[in-house]
Order: structure tokens, then C-alpha cells, then sequence
């Protein structure tokens, strides 16, 4: 049996909502599984999982019948799906009483329950949320009724607050996969014969690295797991490190460079680091024109001259403060030196105002 395996896919969340681009992420992500679902229209797969959290928020009824009719397009493959965290069945939600084409299984009960497809082979258990958090380890003990056919396990969870798993258990059980979904981040044991799927596109600055699909084959005998990149963007976590003689002209350069070789369709987050020039401020609105950017950390400590400073201050406050830690020599301690830094540069801007 043929399968994709995805979730997390957070359908109307808009990552880092007070940037310029937010809404195009959040037209992205409702795009990219738009193109996950036409690619199993060209490519049909036998089951499409979807291990939780499809929506970001309680659905719209608008937006599950958008989702139902993409699914109705791919009649020859059985979409099986649950609600996570995120989108759990709270009273109220339009997820309770909706009638899905006749392709979709959706797993919308309590307690785990068993579903069996037979043309499939398959059996598939799982369940829905209907609470944002579940404490208790649901997974570890769920029995396989009938060996014979393929069992498949659909979950959401694995921390401490959404149904802690035990991945030794799983090696242990019955079942042929167990599909998972909450962990953003990409996981496949086939030998566990377990995997996290990961989320389809990042959500998170956090989220750096590859996102995708995972793309299998399940027997009663055998389990092939791949995975399949497929986000639109990825996040993307460089360190630049720049010279007292570096210049914000040649900084920009720097930048430009890394996504260049990097690729201008990812979202990046900078770390700034070295030594620089204490006249040089970073232009941090210059560096967001350059490409989608997450975030820019200034690690740099500005290189200041500490015995000219002192020479040419000796009778005001300022050299004052500069003698006291110059005074130590060496003993100076790290948090002293950065005491010494920050506040040359606090005295500095004060004697500049007057
Ligand atoms: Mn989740």
C-alpha cells in the first residue's frame, strides 16, 4: 500500500504576523498543500494521512468545505485525517457534524477506534482532540485486532502537555506504521516503524531546515519510508562575521552573498558577529530589503581604541569610568568587558547630546 504522509500543515496561520510578508506565508501555506493534493491527483497514492493540526485554528465551515473539495479531486486515494491540538473538536466546531466526500475518513472520535478499508488491506486506528491538551499516553497500549491486515496507527503528539509517546513501544507493537504528527520537525525510524512527518512549510523561525512529506510503502512484512522535501521556503540560520574595518556598505555586500549562494527564496535569520567599528550602526531596515528576513541578532561589540579614549577623557566622567576597568589589566573578566563596552558607548552618546 502506497501512502503520503503528511500534517501540521497549519492552514490560516500567518507566521510572524507583524512582518511585511506575513500574509504572503499565509497564502503560501494554504498553497502548498493545494500543490501536495494536485501532485496526488497526476501521482495517485493508495492513502493520504494527515496526522493533525490541517487547520492552525477552528476551521471556518467555509474553509473544511474548500479542504473537502480538494480531497473529492483525488477520489482514488482514501484521505485519512484527525484533528490535532490546534484544530480539536471543541464545542461548537463545524469539524462535529460535517458530512466529508466518500473518500475521506475522518477520524472524529474521542477514543481511539478501529476503521477497516478492505479493499486497501488496511486497518487505520486513531482518534481526534477535542481538548487543546492530553496528558495521557493514549499510544502506548493500543492492540492490534486483526494481524492479517496492515495496521496503521495515526497519532498527534509526543510531549508532555499532547499525549506523550514511548518510542520503545512502538518498536514493540503490531503495528506495520505508525504516523505521526505535532513534532514539527521531520523524524523517520523505519526500523521503530514510526515517523514524524515534520510540518509541511516552516512555521516558526525555529523551524530551520528541510520540511516536506513523507512518501512510503507499507506491508505486512516491510515498511519503506522517504522523505520528500516539498516546502515552498525554508528558514534559514546564517552567522556573518565582520572586521573593525568592515563598513555597513560592505555588510550589505556580506548578506547578499549568503542568499545569493543560499537561495533568495528562503526566510533567514542573521547572526552578527566580530569586532566593529564603534561608529557603525546596523542598518537593520537596510538588511530587510535584501530578502525575507526573520530576524538579525547583533552580536557584534564595538572596537574602541580604550587608552586613546582614556587619554583624551582623563578629566571627565567618561575617563573615569574607562580607567577603573583598564585598571584590572587583565583580570578583566567578560561581563566587565562588555560592562566596559556598553557603557563607553551609553557615555559616549550622552556627551554627544549636550
Ligand atoms: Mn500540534
Amino acid at each position: 500500500m502506497r501512502f503520503i504522509h503528511t500534517g501540521d500543515i497549519h492552514l490560516g496561520y500567518a507566521p510572524q504576523s507583524s512582518e511585511k510578508w506575513a500574509q504572503t506565508r499565509a497564502d503560501e501555506i494554504w498553497g502548498t498543500f493545494e500543490r501536495l493534493i494536485k501532485q496526488i491527483k497526476e501521482n495517485p497514492v493508495d492513502m493520504l494521512i494527515i496526522a493533525g493540526d490541517l487547520f492552525d485554528r477552528q476551521p471556518l465551515l467555509r474553509e473544511i468545505k474548500e479542504v473537502d473539495y480538494l480531497f473529492s479531486t483525488i477520489k482514488d486515494t482514501r484521505v485519512v485525517l484527525m484533528a490535532g491540538n490546534h484544530d480539536a473538536i471543541v464545542p461548537g466546531s463545524f469539524y462535529k457534524d460535517y458530512v466529508w466526500s466518500e473518500n475521506v475518513i475522518f477520524l472524529g472520535g474521542r477514543n481511539i477506534e478501529r476503521v477497516s478499508i478492505p479493499e486497501l488491506g488496511v486497518d487505520v486506528y486513531g482518534h481526534s482532540y477535542f481538548t487543546e491538551e492530553i496528558r495521557e499516553c493514549l499510544y502506548d497500549n493500543v492492540l492490534v485486532e486483526d494481524p492479517s491486515v496492515i495496521n496503521i496507527l495515526v497519532g498527534h503528539g509526543g510531549d508532555r502537555k499532547h499525549i506523550p509517546i514511548n518510542r520503545r513501544k512502538f518498536a514493540g507493537s503490531d503495528f506495520d506504521y505508525i504516523a505521526l504528527g505535532h513534532i514539527h520537525n521531520p523524524d523517520l525510524d523505519q526500523r521503530g516503524k514510526f515517523a514524524y512527518c515534520g510540518s509541511l512549510e516552516p512555521t516558526s523561525p525555529k523551524d530551520t531546515g528541510i520540511r516536506g512529506y513523507i512518501a512510503g510503502e507499507v506491508t505486512t512484512e516491510s515498511l519503506d519510508l522517504e522523505f520528500v522535501p516539498f516546502s515552498k521556503r525554508n528558514y534559514k540560520h546564517l552567522i556573518v562575521d565582520i572586521e573593525p574595518d568592515t563598513n555597513l556598505l560592505e555588510l550589505k555586500f556580506k548578506v547578499q552573498d549568503y542568499v545569493e549562494r543560499h537561495g533568495h527564496e528562503h526566510i533567514y535569520k542573521f547572526t552578527i558577529k566580530g569586532r566593529r567599528n564603534p561608529l557603525m550602526d546596523i542598518d537593520f531596515e537596510d538588511l530587510a530589503g535584501i530578502c525575507y528576513l526573520a530576524e538579525v541578532v547583533d552580536k557584534t561589540v564595538p572596537d574602541y581604541d580604550f587608552e586613546l579614549l582614556y587619554e583624551e577623557n582623563k578629566d571627565n566622567i567618561l575617563g573615569m569610568y574607562v580607567d577603573n576597568f583598564l585598571k584590572k589589566g587583565d583580570t578583566i573578566t567578560e561581563t566587565q568587558r562588555k560592562a566596559l563596552q556598553y557603557g563607553t558607548r551609553a557615555l559616549l552618546d550622552s556627551m554627544e547630546e549636550k
